[in-house]
């Protein structure tokens, strides 16, 4: 079992991540994980803290001569606005955000103790775990890569661009979808024997946990709805070149909550920032009295960024699920799992 832990505010000392279950023998290029990070914090419209901030990962713990022991892997990385404790009190819950609901969850007095953990900043994170869980798929061919779709409605680069360059103007902000691609994924991860096991919903899930997320499809997604099943469903070939295939992939790559083999394909929506330069009605937590939401400095646009968080998500369950199906402690004995089982299946 592969599993993680992440911790560390927004404003705080760094951000920590903590894979458990990677087996020995992987080569770690840590250039490879500074890499996904600066892609994290690129796309237009992003905000200051970007500017801010140059995301890099030190490996604390598991790692010997860049090959990794077996043990549990420690990524650090450090918060250049480290201002946590100066920062000024927070007391009107913005809109969308987990202020409110945190708030009284916790029974905190200032907003600002949800805020820390509840920002997006936490993905960093899991992209230093998904670059991990990248390069460790990468040894089987797996690639994962994600593109913008839309964004506000709007397709194509330039209307993207628009969007958003209205969405600064005027002090507003945006959001969009996005698609994961994972490609040449062996047939039969994950398992349709029980629930908590099938591949659509850990896929689901993760991508659903990453703040600001609202929806995810895998395939044709809500289009099977509209359609009927002879005009969905995936036709079975075979050649002897090929061995199975399909012509078209509405599965999206599993069927039965297995992958098939063809392309996992997933789509996930994201609602535009919660954080309103021209903010939005609200209530004074002390005064209980109608007052705008709080202002925090925040991105117009973070859907490009969103789709690189989530291929981290993809690359850790895929990595989980890959694991359990050919899982040893060692890189080569996981190898020779997998080479056998593609020799049985072809
Ligand atoms: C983010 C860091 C944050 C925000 C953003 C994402 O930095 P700061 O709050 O200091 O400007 O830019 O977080 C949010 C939009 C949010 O709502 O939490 C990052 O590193 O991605």
């Amino acid at each position: 079992m592969l599993r993680y832990l992440t911790a560390g505010e927004s404003h705080g000392k760094a951000i920590i991540a903590i894979l458990e279950g990677m087996p020995a023998g992987l080569k770690v290029d840590a250039g490879i994980i500074n890499k996904e990070l600066k892609r994290r914090q690129q796309g237009f419209g992003r905000g200051k803290r970007m500017q801010i901030e140059n995301d890099k990962a030190a490996i604390v713990s598991g790692l010997k001569s860049g090959v990794t022991l077996g043990s549990p892997i420690t990524l650090c990385v450090e918060n250049k606005d480290f201002s946590i404790e100066k920062l000024q009190k927070v007391v009107c819950p913005r809109p969308g955000h987990a202020d409110l609901a945190g708030l009284l969850k916790y029974g905190f007095n200032d907003i600002r103790e949800v805020l820390e953990r509840a920002s997006a900043r936490s993905t960093v994170a899991l992209v230093g775990i998904g670059a991990v869980c990248k390069i460790f798929l990468g040894n089987f061919g797996i690639k994962i890569a994600s593109s913008v779709l839309s964004v506000a409605g709007l397709i194509g680069k330039q209307g993207m661009i628009n969007k958003i360059t209205e969405a600064i103007r005027k002090k507003d902000t945006v959001g969009g979808i996005f698609e994961v691609i994972a490609g040449n994924v062996p047939v039969g991860l994950g398992s349709y024997a029980h629930p908590d096991r099938r591949l659509d919903g850990r896929l689901a899930q993760n991508i659903m946990s990453i703040p600001g997320i609202k929806g995810v499809e895998i395939g044709l997604g809500f289009g099977y709805a509209r359609s009927f099943g002879s005009q969905v469903h995936d036709a079975v070939y075979y050649s002897k070149e090929k061995g199975y295939f399909r012509k078209t992939n509405h599965a999206g790559g599993i069927e039965g909550g297995v992958s098939n083999g063809e392309d996992i394909i997933i789509r996930a929506c994201m609602k535009p920032i919660s954080t309103l330069i021209n903010p939005l009605g609200s209530v004074n937590i002390n005064t209980k009295k109608s007052h705008p939401a709080a202002v925090q400095r925040s991105d117009t646009c973070v859907v490009e960024a969103a789709g690189v968080v989530a291929e981290s998500a993809v690359a850790f369950i895929l990595a989980d699920a890959f694991l359990e199906k050919f899982g040893a402690d060692s890189l080569l004995d996981i190898k020779a799992n997998f080479k056998a089982y593609i020799k049985r299946i072809s």
